[in-house]
């Protein structure tokens, strides 16, 4: 079983109290093994309460360690450990998101208010990258819906446009000589998808707010598309009539899709994905695969949300 259905959850767990403890856990084992600090390289780092949500899988987590110093955030590099080495560099205060666009109300929102919009959820997520590995990530956030409600979006607004934040001086991967991808980086959501309960806005990781590498201090989480969708850091989300151009799809749109729903059926051009890599399991000799899930197993949810759609041709 993928989701945990709300009669499956004892009451007593769903409480604050549960994830303190865990987390209490986590940082005894972690403090033991010298981790703690150093590995989420953010100084800043404060704990944020959140109820456990029905809504999580109940799968191993992957450890604090491996979410923090295994990322993709290419303003910061494109090695797997950059993000951890650099990101301490971007200053996520003052921090302030416009939301704008096609909606009645727009709206500029500070991050500690935005924190506030509403009660916090732990909601552990299974992610998928693009590239093949798969992390099980206990994000604490609210839903996208709580916020794009609030702007009261027009019959209009079909599409919804997120822009992360763009600063040469503190990030060191966007000013070189090769472009990786066209600055900022911008996702997009159909507006349904963006409604979608499973989709939210996350603002800390394993009990705190988000280490800078992991999008500090606001991302987007869609636990049934590919990582990159999942957009780092936001500043700007805008209602839009017409699906949005995004950094990946414009990169390569015959590599990365504006859907980018995990599908096992339809294989990357270089590299199956059929299959993917737990990082955190599976030893240093090539174990731990497992079968990749349609919808990363978010199918009960979110399949209807394309009915009808060829979702090989939108992928
Ligand atoms: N702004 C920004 N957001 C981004 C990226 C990026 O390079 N820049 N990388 C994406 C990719 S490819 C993945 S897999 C996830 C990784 O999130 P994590 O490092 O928190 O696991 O972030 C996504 N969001
Ligand atoms: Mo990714």
């Amino acid at each position: 079983m993928i989701i945990r259905r709300p009669s499956d959850i004892p009451s007593s767990e769903i409480t604050p109290r549960s994830v303190w403890l865990r987390r209490r856990e986590f940082i005894a084992g972690a403090a033991a093994l010298g981790l703690t600090g150093a590995s989420s390289g953010s100084a800043s780092a404060a704990p944020l309460k959140a109820a456990l949500s029905p809504l999580s899988t109940d799968e191993k987590l992957t450890p604090l360690e491996d979410v923090t110093s295994y990322n993709n955030f290419y303003e910061f590099g494109t090695g797997k450990e950059d993000p951890a080495a650099y990101a301490d560099r971007l200053k996520t205060r003052p921090w302030t998101i416009s939301v704008e666009g096609l909606v009645a109300k727009p709206q500029e929102i500070g991050i500690d208010d935005l924190i506030k919009l509403a009660p916090l959820e732990e909601r552990i997520y299974r992610m998928r990258c693009v590239e093949g590995w798969s992390m099980v990530i206990p994000w604490i956030g609210f839903p996208l819906k709580v916020l794009l409600d609030r702007v009261e979006p027009l019959g209009s607004a079909k599409f919804v446009a997120f822009e992360s934040a763009l600063r040469p001086d503190e990030m060191p991967g966007v000013s070189g000589f090769f472009k990786v991808l066209d600055w900022p980086y911008r996702e997009g959501l159909r507006l349904d998808e963006a409604m979608h309960p499973l989709t939210i806005l996350a603002v800390g990781l394993y009990g705190e707010t988000l280490p800078n590498q992991n999008g500090a201090p606001v991302r987007l989480v869609v636990p049934w598309k590919y990582g990159f969708k999942g957009i780092k850091s936001i500043v700007r989300i805008r209602l839009v009539e017409t699906q949005p151009e995004t950094s990946w799809n414009q990169q390569n749109p015959s590599e990365y899709g504006f859907y980018s729903n995990v599908n096992p059926e339809v294989d990357h051009p270089r590299w199956s994905q059929a299959t993917e890599r737990r990082i955190g399991e599976g030893g240093l000799f090539g174990g731990g695969r497992r079968p990749t899930l349609m919808f990363n197993g978010y199918g009960d949810q979110v399949a209807s949300l394309y009915a009808g759609m060829d979702l090989r041709a939108n992928y």
